[in-house]
């Protein structure tokens, strides 16, 4: 079996000392870090999603195997993130109320810092009202991040506080996460929205000259 395919697994099962050994392992045999990241961390939690969806895993599980995969997100991030690029503008990033899922955020969170931004992580359930209050206290860009169908309309909620604070001039806010879509943000009123991490990066330097 290839590091590739072990990783996977220990992803999978939720073995977070061994996964992270794995993406060390990789890095040493020169597998780059885009492949780590696509072709074994993003791989195996597609599998779990699946598994779960198929009644084979619960939430438990699920729970487990993204503990693994932020272990080995944890050892990816120095590749992922270039040391030393100036910051150019102010991201305030959260995942948005009543949802908890962090990873795909955490990713995006981390890709934006390795192109020069200064990230604000508001972290996990992120109220409306904390999100102006970045805004108040400096952020120029908004990332919002929602990974269920429940909770995609708290965007809309965010958008509508950030306008009703008077604050939506200064701000631009781009939007992500499993259920969203071009049609989605546009309707909500978002500057943007971005499919995957590397996506959000080029979104924001369009965004930001706009
Ligand atoms: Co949850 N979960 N989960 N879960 N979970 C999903 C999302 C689900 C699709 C699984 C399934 O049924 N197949 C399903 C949602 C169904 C739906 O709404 N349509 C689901 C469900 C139902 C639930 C619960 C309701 C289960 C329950 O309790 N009955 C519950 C809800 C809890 C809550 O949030 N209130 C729940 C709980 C959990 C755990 C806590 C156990 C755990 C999260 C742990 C954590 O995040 N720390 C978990 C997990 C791990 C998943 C899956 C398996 C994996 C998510 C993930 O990390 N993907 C997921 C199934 C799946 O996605 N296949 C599932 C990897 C990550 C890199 O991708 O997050 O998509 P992603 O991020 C991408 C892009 O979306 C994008 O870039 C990222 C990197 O490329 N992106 C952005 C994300 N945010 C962005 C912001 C941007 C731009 C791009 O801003 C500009």
């Amino acid at each position: 079996m290839g590091v590739l395919e072990e990783l996977r697994e220990a992803v999978v099962e939720g073995q977070a000392k061994p996964a992270a050994a794995k993406v060390t392992q990789g890095l040493a045999e020169g597998i780059p870090a885009g492949t780590l990241l696509q072709e074994g961390l993003i791989a195996a939690m597609q599998q779990v999603g699946q598994l779960y969806e198929e009644g084979e895993i619960f939430v438990p599980e699920m729970l487990v195997a993204a503990r693994a995969m932020s272990a080995s997100l944890a050892v990816l991030k120095p590749q992922l993130v270039e040391q030393g690029v100036e910051a150019s503008a102010k991201v305030a990033i959260g995942t948005v109320k009543g949802d908890l899922h962090d990873i795909g955020k955490n990713l995006v969170a981390m890709m934006l810092e390795g192109s020069g931004y200064e990230i604000v992580d508001l972290g996990v359930d992120v109220a409306p009202e904390r999100f102006v209050e970045a805004v108040r206290n400096g952020a120029s860009v908004v990332a919002l991040s929602a990974l269920l169908t429940t909770t995609m309309t708290s965007m809309q909620g965010t958008i509508e506080a950030i306008t009703t604070a008077g604050l939506r001039s200064k701000v631009k806010i781009v939007v992500g996460g499993a259920p969203i879509t071009q049609v989605y943000a546009e309707q909500i009123g978002a500057d943007g929205y971005a499919p995957d991490a590397s996506s959000a990066v080029r979104l924001l330097r369009r965004v930001l000259v706009a």
